[in-house]
């Protein structure tokens, strides 16, 4: 089974943003590695970002994380983007870091509290203009730890009106994307726990604000493709945060765990039309490289994500439709299970080598020296962590 022309044409509008803080060193909460060649600042997690583009042609945008990311000039750092051939993609809020947010921030008791995590959102809207990104992600980290600590419902309709006043603060081009997360850091309960409090916020807010699916965000045993079918039928899919997960929020390499899961997930956008530019469906990876070395763990990760989507797209629709009408149980199964066992491997270096690329991109960046050269180059000064 190869894949058609047609379909490998639309394997190449596959446009993955990678995260910033995927470059700088991380850990669990029980240890942080060191690793030589870290970036020191914002430009270079953007030029280890470019080499990640440069090798793969799949990754032409850069997540940020305010204010991990904060720089003076915003204007120099989206030119320094430009000038490795990248973009500033989505910019990612925090409030989940300064002790005024223990309690929690858009859905605080307190009004002065919930000014500040306004104003921090607010401040991330001119981040985006100043760098053209266009899309606002905002996770929080605001639960309870205990019944009775506070009033769900209160925090609820905190949480609506701060959203609304960030929302009324958006230019007509650029979007409010709300993520969720089921448990962590609170473990009673959580503000924005599933897709269906998400969008019911988004649903609210208007057109511009839809819903960011992380795949590590789930309770074990979630049909997270039926989610995806769902959030693209009602078109409030806004985008993923991509990550493999074992346990819980392992962030870990998309794909890792359970490539199966990845190709259903992505059959769902493919079926969904979630491909096409005007779905506004932004493929983003949330991962952290605890143990291996960043810039190949990200390749590592944007090709699992390349290589399910050619094996989603080799699906053959009109067998499927058939059998599916047909109620031939096994026979619809089997054409799924037919695509997902399709080894697209030697098409896609194929298709690389047309154009212009490594037909292998990990083997190709390794001999490439530029690893060795930012461990030589980067001694001394402080290199970023997971955060600041
Ligand atoms: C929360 C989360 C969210 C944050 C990121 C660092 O678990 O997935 O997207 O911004 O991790
Ligand atoms: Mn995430
Ligand atoms: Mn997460």
């Amino acid at each position: 089974m190869a894949l058609t022309t047609d379909q490998l044409d639309t394997l190449a509008t596959l446009a993955i943003e990678v995260p910033s803080w995927a470059y700088g060193n991380s850990g669990t909460r029980f240890k942080v590695f060191a690793g030589p060649g870290g970036p020191r600042d914002p430009f270079e997690k953007i030029d280890d970002a470019a080499q990640v583009n440069a090798f793969t042609g799949l990754a032409p945008a850069v997540a940020l994380h305010i204010p991990w990311d904060k720089v003076d000039d915003w204007d120099a750092l989206a030119a320094h983007a430009a000038d490795r051939g990248v973009r500033i993609g989505t910019i990612n809020s925090n409030t989940f870091q300064d002790d005024q947010y223990k309690l929690g921030s858009l859905c605080h008791t307190d009004a002065a509290v919930r000014r500040a995590a306004i104003d921090h959102h607010l401040e991330c809207i001119e981040i985006m203009r100043a760098t053209g990104s266009k899309d606002l992600k905002i996770w929080l980290a605001d639960g309870t730890n205990y019944p009775g600590q506070d009033d769900l419902r209160g925090r609820q309709d905190r949480l609506a009106e701060g959203l609304a006043e960030i929302y009324a603060a958006l230019d007509a081009d650029q979007r409010l994307v709300l993520e969720y997360k089921f448990f962590e850091p609170a473990f009673y309960h959580t503000d924005v726990p599933d897709w269906g409090t998400s969008l019911v916020q988004c649903l609210a807010l208007g057109e511009q604000a839809s819903v960011c699916l992380d795949t590590g965000h789930h309770a074990p045993g979630t049909n997270i493709e039926f989610i995806v079918m769902q959030l693209l039928r009602l078109g409030r899919l806004g985008s993923f945060d991509f990550n493999s997960r074992f346990y819980a929020d392992d962030d870990l390499i998309v794909g890792a765990a359970d490539p199966f899961q990845l190709f259903r997930i992505l059959y769902e956008v493919v079926r969904g039309g979630g491909l096409k530019a005007d779905s506004g469906v932004v493929f983003m990876l949330d991962q952290c490289h605890n143990i291996e070395k960043k810039i190949p763990g990200q390749i590592r990760s944007v090709l699992n994500v390349q290589e399910m989507l050619a094996r989603a797209l080799a699906v053959d629709a009109d067998a499927l439709k058939v059998a599916q009408e047909n109620g031939d149980v096994l026979g619809a199964n089997q054409v799924l299970m037919d695509a997902f066992y399709t080894d697209v491997r030697s098409q896609l270096a194929a298709w690389r080598g047309e154009r212009g690329l490594p037909g292998d991109p990990m083997a190709a960046y390794l001999a490439s020296g530029y690893q060795e050269k930012i461990e030589a180059d980067r001694v001394g000064g402080t290199q970023a962590s997971w955060g600041a």
